[in-house]
């Protein structure tokens, strides 16, 4: 019998007279849809829909891929760049060659006044590959900052620090159409069906063709734990105690893949002396989830066929993230699931290219994986661009979370952002405010022209957006999607490979060095650089890529096509070709409840929005579903202080306060709230951000608060009302 949907007629998409549809891809999250956009006779963006025929989404969009044409016209775009006139504080509009020059000068000046590594230059997981490729050209071979990150350190650095420990190399080794293999999943602090949502239906494709048990890992009854087989509510911050358990038990009961183990690890005796300290009794005492239940779940893991895990920001943003990663690699070596179908530890990444700074941003070191530590990757790379090698640093800089410190105490001067918010996305957000207002000089490089860091700005330069531009993102199974240019950039913006390129020519040794100007140019200077090496891009082309609807790499030349796994061969990275099981013991750091503050605070996103809202907040079609900031509050424990649904508390952490409305929901303990972080002067006025030891990425999803009825609701209503007010 037939439900639903199928008794009506389909949903059509309104005629909206059409006249060409293009292709390219999504700009959003990570998950990589291929889009077309759909343009009228004047060459307007109108409708958008999902590539038929694309491996990844199959026709399918989520509700912020389906209005993300809306975004080309959309409010407070930046259309001119903007000077700030210091004698009225204010802006003034001005030209691009008056604002580059502007620019230009100041980081000279200040480099000149206070050394190279006084100017701090971040950067995003939002730009195009070509572009950061570009950036890193201009940050390593002319500008020669050491102060040079990615808010990917917000996101997917302890991802990378565990690839690296484990296997010796960063590169998420599995793909979606593990889904369609595996025997077992397990989902660490990943809430897919929200963040992720067309990777989650290629999941539920996957298991209307065959059931296999899915394990979600979450304090939180969220959606993807609501459709789980298990769900573990762990306590905040204990998975690394819950990975040694499970280890612990495969252990003991005779589970692992010994030959898998034998032949392609190393490390096994540290391994297994540790998680013998982790037995499922004295581990439920941490991590709060049974006995029973870590016994039962080790076994169906170790006994499946195939297993893979995934893992999001639950397991990243934690002051063990890099310690989660390396546990989840070790589960999988242990059961011999590396780079087999369905057998993977595959990290969700986020923005719509985090894979495309890891690759090519030279943040971390240099393009292609390269390192300044190894003197061949600094001759390579010093020969390729025409420059000396001694120009380059010894070694990798601060990542941004000990720039801005920096920052505060007055060892950095200036700052130059390019596609990053952290006056809304970085913990502790009063401690930011100080730090901005400290600086002798700051750019920003947006395309919004009302992003909140302008107001602090010395200088902006409005970007073009995704769609406006050409280029390629790399998505979280590796597949390189190209970008291709729909509309015109919005009023006066320009891509940001335009004014890399313009920069640069503003600079002595910029002026040596080739800048190609078109993204295809740039392309090929990367394709010569990642032949041979594990993500080698040199089988592919623009055209190739749009033609294949994504490749994922590595791709040599003449091959047909991309490779979906890594590590197939059992071969990993480290110099002895082995991959490394870790000893991880479990230290408890974070700031937890207690008297005082007897609340996590726990704290991430809604469907409809993306990040700090300067996109999703402008999109009717996609704000009117959640136009507020909301905390999820447990009943019972609203009950005890006196709060009821839909109305405003005041949370108080040891940072700061914030008044939020109050959704009351079992979907949290009642020892938690949760808040998405979305909304301006919300969850990160409260934040700590402890960071973890190895990838500095900030604990944005544990710390302590207390909460009160607010005293005044009226003036709390007022406020929130500003505070979504685009
Ligand atoms: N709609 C939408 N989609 C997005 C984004 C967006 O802003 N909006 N952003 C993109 C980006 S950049 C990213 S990084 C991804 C993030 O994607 P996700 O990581 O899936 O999203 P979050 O909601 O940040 O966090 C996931 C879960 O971690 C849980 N968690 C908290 N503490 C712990 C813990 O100690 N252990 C475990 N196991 N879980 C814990 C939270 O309860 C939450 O449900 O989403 C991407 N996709
Ligand atoms: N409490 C809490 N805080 C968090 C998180 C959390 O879970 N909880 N998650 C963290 C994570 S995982 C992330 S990734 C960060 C994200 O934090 P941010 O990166 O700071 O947030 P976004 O809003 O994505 O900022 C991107 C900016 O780039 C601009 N932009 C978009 N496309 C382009 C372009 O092509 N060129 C230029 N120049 N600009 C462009 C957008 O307008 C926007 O202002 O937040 C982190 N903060
Ligand atoms: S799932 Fe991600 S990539 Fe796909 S349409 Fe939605 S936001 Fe875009
Ligand atoms: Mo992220």
């Amino acid at each position: 019998m037939l439900f639903g949907r199928h008794t009506k007629n389909p949903i059509k998409i309104a005629d909206k007279d059409v006249a060409d549809w293009k292709y390219t891809t999504c700009g959003y999250c990570s998950t990589g849809c291929s889009i077309e956009v759909g343009l009228d006779a004047e060459g307007k963006a109108v409708t958008a829909r999902g590539v038929a025929d694309a491996p990844v989404n199959r026709g399918k969009l989520c509700i912020k891929g389906i209005f993300e044409h809306e975004l080309f016209n959309s409010a407070n775009r930046g259309k001119t760049p903007l000077l700030r006139e210091r004698a009225i504080d204010a802006y003034r509009e001005v030209g691009w060659d008056e604002a580059l020059d502007h620019t230009a000068a100041e980081i000279k000046r200040v480099q000149e006044k206070y050394g190279r590594d006084s100017i701090a230059i971040i950067s995003t997981g939002q730009i195009l590959t070509e572009e950061f490729y570009t950036l890193g050209k201009l940050t390593r071979g002319v500008i020669g900052t050491n102060n040079y990150d990615g808010n990917t350190t917000l996101c997917m650095a302890s991802a990378v620090s565990g690839y690296k420990r484990s296997f010796g190399s960063d590169g998420p080794p599995g793909c979606y159409e593990d889904f369609e293999h595996t025997e077992c999943l397990m989902a660490f602090g990943s809430n897919l069906p929200e963040q992720h949502p067309i990777i989650y239906w290629r999941l539920k494709m996957a298991l209307e063709k065959r059931r296999f048990p899915v394990i979600v890992v979450d304090p939180r009854v969220t959606m993807f734990a609501q459709m789980a087989d298990i769900h573990l509510p762990v306590t905040p911050g204990t998975d690394l105690v819950l990975l040694n358990a499970l280890a612990h038990v495969i252990l003991k009961e005779g589970l692992e893949d010994r030959d898998y183990i034998d032949t392609h690890t190393t490390g096994f005796e540290e391994f297994s002396a540790l998680v013998a300290h982790y037995d499922p009794v004295t581990a439920a005492g941490i991590c709060g989830i049974d006995e029973d239940t870590i016994r039962h779940v080790a076994r169906l893991y170790a006994k499946a066929g195939a297993a893979m895990s995934i893992w999001t920001m639950g397991i990243n943003q934690s002051t063990h993230g890099s310690d989660g990663v390396v546990a989840i690699n070790s589960l999988n070596l242990i059961t011999g699931n590396i780079g087999k179908p369905g057998g993977t530890s595959l990290s969700i990444t986020g923005q719509c290219n985090a894979m495309g700074t890891r690759e090519w941003s030279s943040c971390s070191g240099l393009p292609g994986y390269r390192a300044l530590e190894k003197e061949k990757d600094r001759e390579t790379i010093a020969n390729y661009w025409g420059i000396d090698p001694g120009f380059f640093p010894g070694r990798r800089g601060p990542f941004m979370t000990d720039i801005f410190p920096a920052m505060e105490t007055g060892q950095i001067k200036a700052l130059w952002l390019i596609a990053t918010n952290p006056m809304t996305s970085m913990p502790n957000i009063p401690r930011i405010r100080k730090t901005l207002q400290n600086l002798e000089f700051l750019v920003v490089q947006d395309a919004y022209a009302d992003v909140e860091t302008t107001q602090y700005a010395h200088v902006y330069l409005p970007a073009a957006l995704w769609g406006e531009k050409e280029g390629v993102f790399t998505n979280t199974e590796r597949r390189v999607n190209l970008v291709r240019k729909v509309v015109e950039p919005h009023g006066d913006s320009k891509p940001d490979l335009w004014i890399f390129n313009q920069i640069a020519k503003r600079f002595e040794q910029g002026r040596k060095i080739r800048f190609p100007e078109t993204p295809a140019e740039v392309f090929e200077e990367m394709r010569e650089l990642s032949r041979g090496r594990m993500l080698d891009y040199s089988g592919m082309t623009h055209d190739k890529i749009e033609m294949q609807r994504g490749i994922q790499w590595p791709c040599p030349e003449n091959a047909g096509s991309g490779s979906p796994r890594l590590y197939a061969d059992g071969v990993f990275q480290h110099p002895d070709a082995k991959a490394k099981l870790i000893p991880l013991p479990f230290v408890d750091n974070n700031e937890r409840p207690d008297q005082q503050f007897p609340f996590w605070l726990n704290s991430g996103r809604v469907v409809e929005h993306f990040h700090t809202r300067t996109r999703t907040g402008k999109i009717g079609n996609v704000n009117k579903f959640s136009p507020t900031p909301y905390m999820e509050m447990n009943p019972d424990s609203a009950k005890e202080l006196g709060i009821g649904h839909m109305t405003y508390a005041r949370l108080i952490s040891r940072r700061g306060y914030a008044v939020v409305l109050v959704q009351l929901t079992h979907r949290v303990p009642h020892n938690m709230v949760f808040i998405p972080f979305h909304f301006h002067e919300c969850v990160n006025r409260l934040t700590l951000g402890l960071l973890d030891p190895y990838s500095r990425q900030p604990a944005f999803k544990q710390c302590a608060v207390k909460i009160e009825p607010a005293t005044d609701q009226l003036a709390a209503a007022a406020a929130n009302v500003a505070a979504r007010s685009y």
